[in-house]
């Protein structure tokens, strides 16, 4: 980070998320990689983020994209090397990048030495390393199921043993209670944080302290004890980021997650927003409107209760998510319009802001023949849906909207052939649209989304109010606005946003005529009360 880095220097940051399999491939063969990377950080520097998030690039046999991890301190060769992993960071270093790497903490690959070892017999040092329940063949432990489908239990013959997993049959759950697990994994961090690492993103985080017995996934008793140790063993060393994934995050334990005393983490992952369309009770797959309200509802509740007693992270999307501009805005008539409202509205929040490799260039979702789609998870649901009876066309449906590949095309960087991602195949096909949608015909555009994503930056530097002013939100109930104020003791920030594609008037009490209109995606439209399609403004006074 910069030099004078001090205290918390997250606060004041903005991260950028990098999926390195789908980022840019500097050797053709078709998989993106850490040169590929380390060749487009000044586009990174232009942008002006202070940190890149890099989803797993530990050796692995890339069952769930990486995140099936089969040797912690070592980079797959589809990566490249640990040489070229400390290239990268020297290299973001220089450009005041710091990098986060992403550690999956939950489980492993069970192609690790521990798991080979500890499936070998029930008296092998390793064996506790994991969570085993004895059985017979047929009789599970109990009926819990796996995140992508099935049990969660696998039997394995030679042990007459079912070992649990909460993700696939190839992503064995690790035993946090056994000291030896833990003091591992604590080596294991200290290493990478000795060779420049700036901060860790944690896989699943809340849910390393499980008890299957009891059927507890998230938020098992042990959790925080455990969250407070690793912290202690590691992060406290040094003033680096960690954002913790907590898919079963409340308030009340994202407060103790993000604890301003530093005794856990920076910040967590809370998904309480990005659930919100789908149906309640039932899978991702199955869709239902945004309520808008709730949705308001919902952010705001997070940005007052954290309020100087947490910390927020802000995001649309992750690798995890389909694209925002396709699931909250529109990708078709009003794209760049929509997408930049979106950027507004997240970026004028407070919290550390998360940019997802390609949401600052309105990247859309994707609709592929099923043949075309490599996650596991999409895979797998196609098969059970099949299985079940759902029509072709409910499942496919269902993908368009929902599966995660929609954020793992190549990243669009210009118009030559595979979006100037690669020259070799893609290991997944880029999305059709790059001809128009790319970094190349908006880096250099004032009106282009990436400007927008790039302002957003410069006015997070530029007033402190984004940082530290208090929350309020603003017609809570009005069915276009999306709009709330920030305020500290000297300075005022409203953000104002039309969040649907037709015109509208926005009923404030609030006199913004004198205000200094700090940023609208509408040119010359300032003082006016309507708002044209996905119109966004932030007025700023000082006071
Ligand atoms: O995801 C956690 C998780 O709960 C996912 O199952 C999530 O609900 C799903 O992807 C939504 O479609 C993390 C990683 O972000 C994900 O990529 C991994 O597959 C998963 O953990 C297992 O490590
Ligand atoms: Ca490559």
């Amino acid at each position: 980070m910069s030099e004078d880095k001090k205290t918390n220097w997250w606060k004041n940051a903005v991260i950028y998320q990098i999926y390195p399999k789908s980022f840019k491939d500097s050797n053709d063969d078709g998989i993106g990689d850490l040169n590929g990377i380390i060749q487009k950080l000044d586009y990174l520097k232009d942008l002006g983020i202070d940190a890149v998030w890099l989803s797993p690039v530990f050796k692995s046999p890339q069952d769930d994209n990486g995140y099936d991890i089969s040797d912690y301190q070592d980079i797959d060769p589809i990566f490249g090397t640990l040489e070229d992993m400390e290239h990268l960071i020297s290299e973001a270093k220089k450009r005041n990048i710091g990098i986060i790497m992403d550690l999956v903490l939950n489980h492993s690959s069970d192609e690790h030495y521990w798991f080979k070892e500890a499936k070998k017999s029930k008296d092998n040092p390793y064996h506790d390393y994991y969570v085993w329940r004895d059985g017979k063949e047929g009789e599970l432990p109990n009926d819990m199921k796996a995140c992508f489908g099935g049990s969660a239990w696998e039997w394995v013959p030679e042990i007459k043993q079912y070992y649990f997993h909460q993700f696939s049959v190839k992503q064995p759950d690790l035993n946090w209670e056994n000291p030896k697990v833990r003091e591992e994994l604590y080596s294991m961090i200290n290493w990478w944080m000795d060779k420049g690492v700036e901060g860790f993103r944690l896989d699943v985080i809340d849910q390393i302290a499980k008890e299957p017995d009891k059927k507890i996934t998230n938020n098992g008793p042990r959790l925080h004890e455990f969250i407070r140790e690793l912290s202690k063993e590691t992060f406290q060393r040094k003033d680096i980021v960690t954002v913790g994934e907590a898919g079963g995050a409340t308030i009340n334990t994202a407060k103790m997650f993000s604890n301003p005393d530093g005794s856990e983490l920076s910040m967590v992952f809370q998904f309480e927003h990005i659930v919100l369309d789908q149906q309640e009770g039932k899978e991702k797959w199955d869709i239902a409107p945004l309520p808008f309200i709730k949705l308001k509802e919902v952010l705001s509740r997070w940005q007052k209760e954290l309020y100087k007693c947490g910390w927020n992270s802000l995001f649309w999307d992750n690798h995890d998510q389909p694209r925002i501009v396709s699931r909250w805005g529109d990708d078709k008539e009003y794209r760049v319009e929509s997408a930049k409202m979106l950027a507004v509205l997240l970026h004028g929040m407070q919290g550390t802001p998360y940019i997802y490799q390609g949401e600052e260039l309105g990247m859309t979702n994707v609709q592929y023949h099923i043949e075309d789609y490599r996650d596991i998870e999409t895979l797998n649901m196609y098969k059970e849906r099949k299985d079940k009876g759902y029509s072709e066309e409910s499942i496919m449906e269902s993908i368009y909207k929902r599966s995660r590949d929609n954020a793992r095309t190549p990243m669009q960087w210009n118009n030559s052939a595979n979006a100037g991602f690669t020259e070799g195949l893609p290991w997944i096909k880029v999305n059709p649209n790059y001809v128009k949608i790319n970094a190349a015909e908006q880096i250099n555009d004032p009106d282009s989304i990436f400007t927008c994503y790039k302002t957003m930056i410069q006015l997070r530097k530029k007033y402190n109010v984004f940082i530290d002013g208090r929350f309020e939100l603003l017609l809570p109930d009005d069915t276009s606005f999306f709009a709330y104020t920030r305020e500290t003791s000297n300075e005022k920030l409203y953000v104002i946003c039309n969040f649907y594609g037709k015109d509208a008037v926005c009923n404030l009490d609030d006199n913004l005529e004198d205000m200094e209109l700090l940023y609208g995606n509408y040119k010359g439209n300032k003082k006016t009360d309507m708002y044209k399609p996905y119109e966004a403004r932030m007025y700023y006074v000082k006071k």
